[in-house]
């Protein structure tokens, strides 16, 4: 059997840049692990911006659904879910959130989930860490952090179906 060296190495890679500190972090609250939030840099008075999460964990006997997020600067996101078709993307409102079911996990990348900000009010500088909200049914309203990040990550999106192609 062959063994893929490029494929070790690289989740090698992975793994030491999620340990090293400063490039990952983990929040809690109540009886969820929120691992890495992070929101894409923007520059004041952009149109857009999002955010995403690596994993949540809840590691409670009670499911839970997160709902929304709020981010200093930035106002409030809104969940979508990326969906692709035949190699196209478009996304839709996540009416219901997410649930986290007990002793389960979410995981919230740019090609799946996305909270999408509105208009930026205050410059998202790569790398710093801005104050902000994640909203879930049954703890509410929790204060987290959001790292910044430079992210090309999120799928370029069709905004409405293509014609004559
Ligand atoms: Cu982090």
């Amino acid at each position: 059997m062959k063994i893929s060296i490029s494929a070790i190495t690289l989740a090698a890679a992975l793994a030491i840049g999620l340990a090293s500190p400063g490039s990952a972090h983990q929040e809690t609250a109540g009886k969820l692990k929120i691992g890495h939030p992070w929101i894409r840099e923007a520059a004041a008075g952009a149109p857009s911006t999002y955010a995403c999460i690596i994993e949540i964990e809840n590691g409670g006997d009670e499911p839970e659904t997160l709902l929304g997020a709020t981010v200093n600067g930035a106002g409030t996101g809104v969940l979508y879910q990326i969906i692709e078709k035949d190699g196209h993307f478009s996304s839709k409102i996540a009416e219901h959130g997410l649930l986290i079911k007990p002793h389960g996990s979410i995981e919230l990348p740019a090609d799946k989930y996305q909270f999408k900000f509105g208009k930026i009010t205050k410059a998202l500088i790569a790398d710093s860490m801005v104050d902000g909200t994640l909203v879930f049914e049954k703890l509410h309203s929790v204060p987290i952090h959001f790292m910044v990040e430079q992210d090309d990550t999120a799928p370029k999106e069709h905004a409405a179906p293509e014609a004559g192609r």
